[in-house]
């Protein structure tokens, strides 16, 4: 972060059931429409460990018209900026079919573009911020500090956080391997730095910071059609991939 722009990747993840607590609302105002929840990420190579995606539970969310057939699912910000770079079929215009709120989305099912798992549940993350991205973070916990943490939260505590356990049940895959922390950088990490939950905020940058540098500069591709490949290599055509298919696109901020 800091000078210039940050380039994501939006991940285009397609809705495949809303949870009970956004059905039959959101079905009904919808209906016909191809509907994608939007993830921000700067990981598009390690899309292929995708367990869930988190929304902030507090945090307002929209559903907007993009096109004469698509509908996403992200914060009004988010899409007022698509609006302005060539996402929607008319130039900054938004128009917001719906609201809703994070909570009502948790539950729901979507499909993970690139992931192992095909399909993985919307969750709750207390530390999505409504300012930065498009509010959806889609969950890698194999490299991801932040994802890891969270879910163990959720899995101790499943009533807690209303989730249906099985909602949090897949497991994190091997996707990068780094000389100094194996297959599963980010569960390695956690136990290492002794990370209790996602409240140790000042460990987990420190985590972040750690997984991010390494996967990057020292990580080898585990999966997918740039197995083999240093990270650094695999990233960009990881995403170029994804984009020429369809199944991703450009997001600045
Ligand atoms: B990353 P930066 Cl595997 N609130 O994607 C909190 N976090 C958000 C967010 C928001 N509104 N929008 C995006 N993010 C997350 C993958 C990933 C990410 C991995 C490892 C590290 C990592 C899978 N989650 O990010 O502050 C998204 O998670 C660590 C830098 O703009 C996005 O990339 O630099 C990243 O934070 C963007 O963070």
């Amino acid at each position: 972060e800091g000078v210039g722009p940050q380039e994501y990747t939006g991940l285009k993840m397609e809705l495949v059931q809303w949870g009970a607590l956004a059905a039959p609302e959101l079905d009904a105002k919808l209906q016909g429409k191809r509907v994608f929840f939007i993830a921000a990420t700067l990981r598009p190579e390690t899309m292929y460990g995708q367990t869930n995606c988190y929304v902030g539970p507090q945090i307002d969310y929209g559903a907007y018209e993009i096109n004469d057939t698509d509908v996403f699912i992200c914060t009004e910000r988010a899409a007022r900026n698509m609006a302005f770079q060539g996402v929607t079929a008319e130039r900054g215009r938004v128009h917001r079919i719906a609201g809703v709120k994070g909570a009502q989305l948790v539950g729901t099912l979507i499909k993970a573009p690139n992931g192992h798992y095909p399909e993985v549940y919307v969750l709750p993350m207390e530390t999505v911020l409504a300012t930065k991205g498009t509010g959806v973070v889609t969950s890698v916990p194999s490299d991801s500090p932040d994802d890891y943490a969270t879910l163990m939260d959720l899995r101790k505590k499943a009533e807690y956080y209303k989730i249906d356990p099985a909602w949090a049940s897949l497991e994190p895959l091997p996707v990068i391997s780094t000389p100094g922390y194996g297959d599963l950088i980010a569960p390695t990490l956690v136990k290492q730095m002794k990370i209790q939950s996602a409240k140790d905020k000042v460990q987990l940058a420190e985590a972040k910071e750690i997984a991010y540098k390494e996967g990057f500069y020292s990580g080898t591709m585990l999966v997918g059609n740039f197995k083999g490949l240093p990270v650094q290599e695999a990233k960009n055509q990881v995403r170029d991939e994804m984009m020429a298919a369809g199944l991703a696109f450009a997001y600045a901020e």
